[in-house]
């Protein structure tokens, strides 16, 4: 069976998501952050990567969100929630399975830039061209759901669940409302956000669900 190594607070929710949707046993082991509100040490120890999520399978030990999902999804989900070569919708696939590290790369820059006192603008290039990028991805984002009512095609794929925790949960690391400025985008996390098992998901292993008892 499948464990999903749960950090507090984290992206490691989407896998615990993901084990909803397609209705496959698990057990959850749930890590807190530290003071410093980032994994302890005992989350560190399970991969060199040290990142939530984590799981293990037997003796495979995988860290990586993206790959994670896709493994779940093709080797104990038959591929139900993919889309595979062949497809009409595969390239899209591929593209919004890559949103969430995406997006996360430019916010992570961005931060990094304003610890340094920088702000965008002409004589700071690298600031600059990292909120263009963000207003891209941004962009790209409502132009998508403006085409589909999902991301990775017209049905609810594992791309759904790689990109909502960047939508609901990341304003920690600066990033943008999901508010009427972004239309298709706020409809789309609404319809998302209804299904079942995402608010299942969010009961057991969301921002506000607190560890097990005993
Ligand atoms: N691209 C990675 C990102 C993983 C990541 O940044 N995880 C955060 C939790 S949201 C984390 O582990 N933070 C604690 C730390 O870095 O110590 C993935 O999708 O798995």
């Amino acid at each position: 069976m499948i464990t999903i190594h749960h950090l507090g607070v984290s992206q490691s929710d989407r896998v615990v998501w993901l084990m909803e949707e397609l209705s496959l046993p698990y057990e959850l082991k749930w890590y807190n952050r530290g003071e410093d509100f980032l994994a302890p040490k005992e989350y560190r120890a399970l991969h060199p990567v040290g990142t939530a999520p984590i799981i293990s399978d037997d003796n495979l030990v995988m860290a990586e969100s993206t790959a994670i999902v896709e493994y779940i999804s093709q080797q104990y989900g038959g591929g139900a929630l993919s889309v595979l070569p062949g497809d009409p919708d595969y390239a899209q696939y591929l593209f919004w399975m890559q949103f969430n590290n995406n997006l996360q790369s430019v916010l992570f820059m961005k931060l990094a830039f304003q610890a340094g006192g920088s702000q965008p603008g002409e004589d700071n290039p690298m600031s600059t061209t990292t909120q263009r990028r963000e207003d891209g991805i941004y962009n790209a984002l409502e132009q998508r759901l403006k085409a589909s009512d999902y991301l990775g095609g017209n049905r609810f794929t594992c791309a759904d669940i790689m990109s909502m925790f960047n939508l609901t949960s990341l304003g920690m690391l600066g990033a943008r409302q999901i508010d009427d400025a972004l239309p298709n985008t706020l409809a789309y996390v609404q319809r998302v956000t209804a299904r079942p098992a995402y608010q299942k998901a969010m009961r057991i292993a969301g921002p506000e669900a607190t560890p097990p008892a005993g």
